[in-house]
């Protein structure tokens, strides 16, 4: 069987509905080596909503930064093992983590101390014992503009899918982690047909406007866990996880029936586009590059044989 396709309008309401339900709690890391401290300073940052982790032992910070990726670090400046700047300096020194916004919590309240201890490049100094209202809204504010400026960067602006170095980035890890696992993997490349007809015939506004549209497409009809990127102008580079060839071309194969039936319209004229795509699965290639190369060619092979259809 196969699933109608949705109107625009409503795929907008539902991407907008989305984008709202399920904005991510920002994610922040506590670094104190007194447990109780850093249990009453996550619990505040919890009860406003956001998402923490903590850390106890300084030397295991690095390990915990690459797992949970936070917005945020809040670092204590006085830990037996080593002082808060020794801890910001080597958290700097990782080019990923440049821009991390740090803040120490510190019972010293001597200024000259403070002054000094901020030299590593730290955002910002809390005295404790905090006032709840300020370390929620000093955490806040640093964490969500890391958020704005970590996106601003990562993803692609016209449609909010990965932009084309953040998706192989991504893709890479993820068939890093998988490693010997089970599960099998279908690396998707995907391609508007004809799309600069598209554009020379309806302007390039229509042209953005189906770009738009089929990125909500795939968010919307894939799976949270699989990873859609814009890999090119007019070319997307899908990751599906847990899912055979033969699932995974039963449901590429809907989505471009269901997409070629989306009617644009440009207030004058009314038109419609279609895609190519080329699959390649996991269980027949060891590296990343295999897999995008293999996806690559079947894509080539899809587009000779006449467009508007996937090939394996
Ligand atoms: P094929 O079926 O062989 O893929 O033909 P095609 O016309 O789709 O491929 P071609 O590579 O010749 O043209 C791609 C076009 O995509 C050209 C470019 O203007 C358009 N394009 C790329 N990025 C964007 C964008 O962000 N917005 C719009 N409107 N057009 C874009
Ligand atoms: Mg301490
Ligand atoms: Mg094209
Ligand atoms: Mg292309």
């Amino acid at each position: 069987f196969t699933k109608p396709a949705r109107p625009l309008e409503l795929a907008a309401a539902l991407d907008d509905l989305l984008k709202n339900k399920l904005v991510e709690p920002l994610r922040i890391l506590i670094v104190d080596d007194e447990p109780d401290v850093a249990q009453y300073h996550s619990l505040i940052l919890e009860d406003a909503g956001m998402l923490v982790e903590q850390v106890h032992e300084p030397s295991l910070v690095l390990d915990v930064l690459r797992n949970f990726s936070p917005d945020l670090i809040l670092v204590d400046v006085y830990m037996p093992q080593c002082t808060g700047q020794e801890l910001a300096g080597i958290i700097r020194m990782v080019p990923e983590y440049l821009g991390m916004p740090i803040i120490y919590l510190s019972s010293e309240t001597d200024r000259e101390k403070q002054f000094s201890a901020m030299r590593v490049g730290v955002e910002g100094f809390i005295t404790k014992p905090v006032v709840p209202s300020e370390l929620v809204s000093s955490v806040a504010l640093r964490a969500e503009r890391m958020r704005a400026l970590r996106r601003l960067m990562t993803r692609d602006s016209l449609t909010g899918l990965f932009n084309h170095g953040t998706t192989k980035d991504v893709i890479d890890n993820v068939v890093g982690q998988i490693g010997r696992t089970k599960e099998n993997l279908v690396m998707v490349m995907l391609d508007l047909d004809y799309f600069k007809k598209v554009n020379d015939k309806h302007g390039h506004l229509a042209g953005d406007q189906v770009l738009v549209a089929l990125s909500r497409v795939l968010k919307h009809r894939l799976r949270g866990t699989d990873v859609i990127g814009r890999y090119g102008g007019e070319e997307f580079a899908i990751l599906l996880r847990k899912i055979s060839i033969e699932q995974a071309y039963e449901l590429i194969d809907t989505l471009r029936e269901d997409f070629s039936k989306i009617v644009f319209s440009t207030g004058t004229e009314q038109f419609t586009c279609t895609f190519s795509a080329g699959l390649s699965s996991y269980a027949h290639y060891s590296t990343v590059e295999e897999l995008f190369a293999a996806a690559d060619k079947a894509l080539y092979q899809a587009k000779m044989d006449g467009r508007n259809r996937v090939n394996v």
